[in-house]
């Protein structure tokens, strides 16, 4: 085996998103593209000659030549060991277990998420740091940086690796192992929750669920943590095959993508608890009989619930949501007298306070939740969580809810999105708001006050690193707020997010449906932000 250095061009275009880099597959398909993001990752890196890196995707077209191409570089570049999950798959979650596990140098992530796969689908690359996180901005502008001025790239003349056989094989001085995708993550869960107990509610008779996989990578975790270890039916996962091009669906896993199972969910024999999680594992969608949680409220459910499992038994240390997401999680941290930390969106600015323990849970609204087990939000462990409280409390997941909003008052939330819209109106949309954020305080809209308007800054109180403009957000004197940004993970045009959030603290408000309860609230933003002359757009794309 020979390693050879190939010379390359710089791509002017490989500057990472809200989770690495994400484009269509006939970009990532020119020649020498993969390869100078590899070597731009490895060269914004510093010793990690004989050290452990950890590969694996979610199975997307493309996954199993990025990573022989990223085998071939890993050697090269003189890591000393690769461990990569066998069929070249592991769950997001996932790599960030092994890393952990492993004491690993970092992790390449091969993913597109919750995009579409296939030949004209998305697919997307992602470099995870020691601590198993998303590496930090600081090292993703680095990568950008190194990607405008690349040469060349270092690569070996060897054949493919078996990536379908356990095992290790040597190629150079470099160790290549194939490892169960599933097991060690399995065993985390298996830690953190009381299987004993998820079990014996499974086998009472009384209780029936459902799992989506969509066709995506969490099919054989939820074979083996669902129906191995908790003796959940077959029958009760759907699509739990992986497939290239995710049986040509869309796995977000919410309302509007997941629609079979909201429709079993909704429909007249309904199961007790539904649940789908998307592309790469990370999210998850939480639904009971007739009834859909909101990721905002989920995430504020399982903190004011965490002592009931095991693995939260001693309380948490602080909760932290991204800026968009609503404040139902504000409220628990307020009463449980534990702080509550406002991020960027991205799971990367979660990272530092996890590591810092001073935090112990995490969400965001777009259907992520975590915790410091890992450091990536993490679907199947939001679900294993859901049924351990089930399993402890013995009511329905309304029942849970309804009681949570009496107790804390309900936060209605939406999110509406833009998809694909013309990127200079929606740059000139968010310029706008931006220019007039210091002049809306005090303006009335109907009921409605503003209270404060910017565009959202953040200081890591860790590492003291400031990340500016991330959303224009608009509050209001009752609690209300309008949120808007541009999506970071998109591979056409622009996306606008709205999100908007109003607090109802009267139990007998709070069944309403969230686009009524938010109507308001819908017209204001329109009237602020007049997103309909921007975008050229007379609805979003998707609500949820
Ligand atoms: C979206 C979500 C964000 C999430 C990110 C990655 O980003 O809003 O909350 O962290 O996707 O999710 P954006 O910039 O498009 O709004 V995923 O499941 O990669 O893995
Ligand atoms: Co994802």
């Amino acid at each position: 085996m020979n390693t050879l250095e190939v010379k390359t061009r710089p791509f002017p275009d490989q500057r990472p998103g809200t989770s690495g880099l994400r484009k269509k597959v006939p970009v990532f398909q020119q020649p020498h593209y993969l390869e100078n993001f590899v070597q731009s990752i490895f060269d914004s890196l510093e010793g990690f000659q004989g050290k452990t890196l950890v590969v694996g995707g979610d199975g997307r077209y493309y996954n199993r030549h990025a990573i022989q191409v990223i085998l071939r570089m890993a050697v090269a570049n003189g890591f000393g060991r690769v461990i990569v999950g066998r069929g070249g798959l592991f769950s997001t979650p996932a790599v960030s277990c092994i890393i952990r596990k492993r004491r690993a140098f970092g992790g390449i992530v091969l993913s597109a998420s919750h995009n579409p796969a296939g030949p004209d689908g998305d697919f997307g690359i992602k470099y995870n740091i020691a601590n198993g996180g998303p590496a930090p901005e600081k090292i993703t502008e680095a990568i950008f940086t190194r990607s405008r001025n690349l040469q060349c790239y270092l690569t070996t003349d060897s054949d493919d690796i078996d990536l379908d056989t356990a095992g290790e094989q040597k190629l150079g001085s470099t160790l290549i192992e194939v490892i169960d995708p599933v097991a060690d993550y399995a065993d985390l869960m298996e830690h953190l929750f009381d299987f004993d107990r998820i079990r014996s509610l499974i086998d009472s008779g009384l209780f029936s669920m459902r799992f989506d996989a969509m066709h995506a990578i969490t099919g054989p975790y939820a074979v083996e943590i669902l129906e191995n270890r908790l003796g959940v039916e077959p029958e009760a996962l759907m699509h739990a095959t992986p497939r290239e091009d995710f049986g040509g669906g869309h796995p977000d896993p919410n309302l509007v993508y997941a629609k079979e199972l909201v429709d079993v969910l909704f429909g007249s024999q309904a199961p007790d608890f539904g649940a789908a999680s998307d592309g790469d594992g990370d999210r998850n969608m939480i639904l009971g009989r007739q009834c859909f949680i909101t990721p905002s409220d989920s995430l504020a459910v399982l903190a004011a619930n965490a002592h009931l499992t095991p693995g939260y038994r001693q309380g948490l240390a602080g909760i932290a949501r991204s800026m968009p997401t609503s404040q139902a999680a504000d409220r628990v941290a307020d009463r449980l007298g534990i702080e509550l930390y406002e991020t960027p969106t991205g799971w990367k600015f979660f990272g530092n306070l996890l590591d810092a323990g001073k935090a112990t849970l995490c969400g965001e609204e777009s259907f992520g939740t975590g915790s410091d087990h890992l450091r990536e939000k993490d679907g199947l462990w939001a679900v294993l969580f859901w049924l351990n409280l089930l399993a402890v409390r013995k009511e329905s997941v309304h029942a849970i809810i309804s009681a949570h909003w009496r107790s804390f008052g309900r936060n209605y939330y939406s999110r509406h999105d833009y998809e694909g819209v013309n990127a200079d109106g929606a740059g000139e949309l968010i310029e706008s708001l931006r220019a007039a954020a210091g002049s809306l305080p005090g303006k009335r809209y109907g009921d409605y006050e503003v209270a404060f308007s910017d565009d959202f800054a953040y200081t890591d109180p860790v590492d003291g690193s400031l990340s500016e403009h991330q959303g224009i957000r608009i509050g209001f004197t009752d609690g209300s707020r309008i949120v808007l940004r541009l999506s970071g993970t998109g591979t056409e045009g622009a996306t606008l997010r709205l999100y908007l959030e109003r607090y109802e603290p009267d139990p007998a408000q709070q069944s309403l449906d969230a686009q009524d309860a938010l109507a308001d609230l819908i017209r204001i933003a329109e009237e602020i932000a007049r997103i309909r002359h921007f975008t050229r757009r007379e609805a979003p794309t998707v609500i949820t």
